[in-house]
């Protein structure tokens, strides 16, 4: 074979080769979302109700529990097809799979929505396409309630004010009520509703408290290594901190490594107060261990009040538009070893 052809050759094997790939690469894209015909025509002959899910990602434990709490109810068995997708943290992520839902005409779309702002176009071609939307865990803002049936999730606000109050308890048994006290505070991913409400519930507190200073808010976005990178940039700039306000355990376990490493004690016995949410086991170990002063609970296992919703609807009923889960606030005093052993987040 001549050089040429040896080269020409070689030039359409490798555009070949790309052709395949590209035909690999897009069949995989549409499988991404595609329940396939053979599924939807035994979720028919079933009569199973589908239900299309865009979870935001899986950036912490407690995210992790959400989605379990969602794939534990939305089962075959129950009566369900569900059509799951993990959006990476990535809001275009979440409305590509939200439209994937409005095309596959599922009954249901549920989603997390991994900010506020930025949902009245999908949530109104899902409106127009008769599909009832309900909201999980985070909320959105739109001047249009009707573009959503219903919320399930945590009150933020009183999450964020029962931090402030607990501390101004605790400061007041330890008899520091009058002195000045520095604060800092890890916050979650920006522009999210959990963010929002411990943020100004807490600030709600703390401003009625002239001897607290917010040294400085700063985003942890609910993971580990960025409050990890937060909180040592935040001991290098400020000398002496004597609270922690941290907005989710994930973020709380960076923070404890950040201190640790600074030589710096925490918790019940410590020189830095630490105040967690969430309340996942691995946290409350921490509790217990007393590294952690307190931790205000974050109930993620919304599946089945979102299933009650979906299956009022079903019955024909009015579903209630906002349904708030049950929670509670950890401290060494109430964290026992069966708690921790029963706990299934
Ligand atoms: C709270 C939820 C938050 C959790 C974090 O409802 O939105 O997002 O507190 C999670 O752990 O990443």
């Amino acid at each position: 074979m001549t050089a040429w052809m040896t080269g020409f050759a070689q030039k359409a094997g490798k555009a070949a080769c790309a052709v395949i790939l590209l035909i690999l690469l897009l069949a995989g894209c549409g499988k991404q979302f595609d329940v396939g015909s053979s599924e939807r025509d035994k979720a028919e002959d079933e009569d199973l109700i589908v239900v299309g899910v865009s979870q935001i990602g899986s950036e912490s434990v407690w995210r992790t529990a959400n989605t379990a709490s969602i794939q534990n109810v939305f089962t075959r068995e129950n009566g369900y097809l569900l059509i799951f997708d993990n959006a990476r943290q990535k809001q275009e992520n979440q409305i590509k799979a939200i439209r994937n839902f409005i095309s596959q005409q599922a009954d249901y779309i549920v989603f997390s929505p991994i900010e506020e702002d930025g949902w009245d176009d999908v949530l109104y071609e899902a409106k127009e396409a008769g599909i009832p939307v309900i909201l999980m865990d985070r909320m959105v803002q739109t001047e249009d309630e009707s573009l959503f049936t219903a919320w399930i999730g945590s009150d933020f606000f009183q999450e964020g004010v029962n931090a402030g109050n607990w501390l101004a308890g605790y400061l007041e048994e330890q008899k520091r009520a009058e002195e000045e006290i520095n604060i800092v505070v890890l916050q979650g991913t920006d522009g999210g509703t959990s963010t929002i409400g411990r943020t100004n519930g807490f600030n709600d507190v703390a401003a009625r408290h002239d001897n607290w200073k917010i040294l400085e808010q700063t985003g942890g976005d609910f993971t580990t290594a960025k409050a990890r990178e937060e909180m040592k940039r935040l001991l290098d700039t400020y000398g002496d901190i004597d609270v922690v306000v941290s907005q989710n355990d994930d973020m709380t376990f960076g923070v404890l490594e950040e201190l640790e490493n600074a030589g710096i004690s925490t918790g019940t016995d410590g020189d830095v107060i630490v105040i967690s949410f969430d309340a996942v086991r691995s946290a409350l170990e921490k509790v217990q261990a007393g590294l952690i002063n307190v931790d205000i609970e974050c109930n993620p296992e919304q599946g089945p009040y979102i299933e009650q919703v979906i299956r009022k609807l079903e019955d024909g009923e009015q579903a209630e538009k906002y349904s708030y889960v049950p929670e509670q606030i950890f401290t060494r005093d109430n964290v026992t070893q069966e708690l921790i052993d029963n706990r299934s987040y």
